[in-house]
């Protein structure tokens, strides 16, 4: 089934000189980009975005990271790229995220991921609004 869904590349990612990297994986993997932007998290965007995390004890980290420099937010579309792109992405921790994910190849912390990409569809077309305009989405 055709679906967008919202990924960005997380800060150390673009500190890492990974942002290519990342984008190549999504581009040669065959999937559409249909919208992007560089942009910097503000705290209500954090806030907004990560709504289902802000009460947990590692939640100030996530904040703190999130807002430590600019981001690369892009919308994608694909068939089930939903569960692809997080099948691309790698678990979450980086103990568990398995070699040939994003996360497996190069992340060494657990905040420090890389990469973030929605997990549902609700979730997609929620994160989608937080990030673009509908005249941003323009592929
Ligand atoms: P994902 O990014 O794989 O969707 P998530 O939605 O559970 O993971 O959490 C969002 C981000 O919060 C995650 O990318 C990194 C951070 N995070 C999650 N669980 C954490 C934990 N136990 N300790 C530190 N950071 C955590
Ligand atoms: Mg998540």
């Amino acid at each position: 089934m055709k679906q967008r869904t919202l990924l960005f590349v997380k800060p150390d990612g673009v500190r890492r000189g990974l942002i290519g990297e990342i984008i190549g994986r999504i581009e040669r993997k065959g999937l559409r980009i249909v919208a992007m932007k560089m942009l910097r998290f503000t705290p209500e965007l954090a806030r907004k975005h990560y709504e289902e995390h802000v009460s947990k004890p590692f939640y100030p980290a996530l904040e703190e990271f999130v807002l430590s420099g600019p981001v690369v937010a892009m919308v994608v579309e694909g068939d089930d790229v939903i569960e692809l792109t997080r099948a691309m992405m790698g678990k979450t921790r980086h103990t568990e995220a398995a070699p040939g994910t994003i996360r497996g190849d190069f992340a060494f912390s657990t905040t420090e991921n890389l990469i973030h990409g929605s997990d549902s569809p609700a979730r997609a077309e929620i994160e989608i609004a937080n990030f673009f305009t509908d005249a941003e989405i323009v592929g």
